[in-house]
């Protein structure tokens, strides 16, 4: 028997991929840029073994037997065997637990399907580089395999071969910041990123905006101000991007609509204090989900958290707080 453990942490976009270009091959409409988080908190934890005696490819998530049959996971299992460099021909179990709410919009697939691939392909002693693996898997997991700031390049290729994750800068480089996730609602989201992006594509005009005029630029100045280590902005643009992929989701026809008041409250009260400290200090940014995900700087930690205590006290749930708080 052979054995191997892997843990992924999730990946949060400031430039969010929103789009493909190719559904099978799962190629991306525009680059893409996210900040993966330490393995410490969320994170996916994958076991896989192999032994003469399994007689089928098997998995669990959390616990629960899942179909293995699933294409996504087909399509890694069969390009992970064709580029092993070892003969194991066993089958394969495969164990996967996520320590968050899996989809609600918290990556879930990002960490697990990076987690997963590394898990094989360290296995099956591939070493050549395995972004278009996980990729297939879920877009967004070529990003989780690499640590720090990470940048999705579409690529030009119509097989898929420069669209890989490339990183921008190790965490190390910006020690000081720091990712907060407010977990609005963890049910599980009615319309899934692809059948999201896939509508967005085909229905909005909006998206042809952001794809020809606004993202070939807005990369660039991201790109650099992680580089500089620019907060004010980083913040501006993660906060500008996360409004207009919900902008194109509003815009699809029909509708998507993924987050709610308590999503929009959360985003007035961090104008609101940014107005009140006068300085871009906290950005956030939503995924395909109502949770927000919030960055900002370790100097604004404890301020900010005292503000998030104030307005959403610890105890109280989601639905009194759509009640009771206007700002
Ligand atoms: C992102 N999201 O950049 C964007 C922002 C959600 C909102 O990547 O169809 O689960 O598997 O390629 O990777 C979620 O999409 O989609 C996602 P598939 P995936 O993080």
């Amino acid at each position: 028997m052979c054995t191997v453990t892997c843990i992924a942490s999730i990946n949060i976009a400031v430039i969010k991929y929103w789009g493909k270009r190719d559904e099978m091959l799962i190629l991306p409409v525009n680059d893409s840029i996210s900040a993966t988080l330490d393995t410490e908190h969320l994170h996916a934890k994958t076991t896989v073994m192999t032994s003469p005696t399994f007689k089928e490819d098997r998995i669990w998530l959390n616990g629960k037997e899942e179909e293995i049959k699933n294409p996504r996971l087909q399509n890694c299992l069969t390009q992970i065997r064709k580029r092993a460099r070892n003969s194991n021909q066993w089958k394969v179990h495969i164990c996967s637990e996520n320590n968050f709410p899996t989809a609600a919009g918290l990556a879930s697939s990002a960490a697990g399907y990076a987690c997963l691939v590394v898990a094989l392909a360290k296995l099956y002693q591939i070493e050549d580089d395995i972004t278009s693996i996980t990729r297939s898997g879920s877009g967004s997991a070529c990003r989780s395999v690499m640590g720090g700031f990470v940048k999705w390049c579409m690529g030009s290729e119509s097989n898929g071969a420069d669209s890989i994750a490339k990183q921008i800068v190790p965490a190390s480089h910006w020690p000081e910041m720091r990712i907060l996730i407010l977990v609005v609602n963890d049910a599980k989201k009615k319309i899934s990123s692809s059948i999201g992006m896939k509508r967005t594509i085909e229905t909005s005009d909006l998206m042809q905006h952001r794809l020809k005029h606004v993202l070939p630029n807005r990369v660039k100045i991201i790109e650099q101000a992680i580089i500089e280590k620019n907060f004010k902005t980083f913040a501006e643009h993660t906060i500008k991007d996360s409004n207009q992929m919900h902008a194109v989701c509003l815009d699809a026809y029909p509708p998507i609509v993924y987050m709610n008041d308590v999503s929009h409250t959360i985003i007035n009260l961090i104008h609101a204090y940014n107005e009140a400290v006068n300085e871009v200090k906290v950005a956030y940014t939503f995924d395909a989900g109502p949770n927000a995900t919030l960055y900002l700087l370790e100097e604004s930690v404890p301020e900010f958290v005292g503000v998030l205590d104030h307005f959403f006290p610890p105890g109280i749930n989601s639905e009194q707080y759509r009640k009771g708080l206007t700002f």
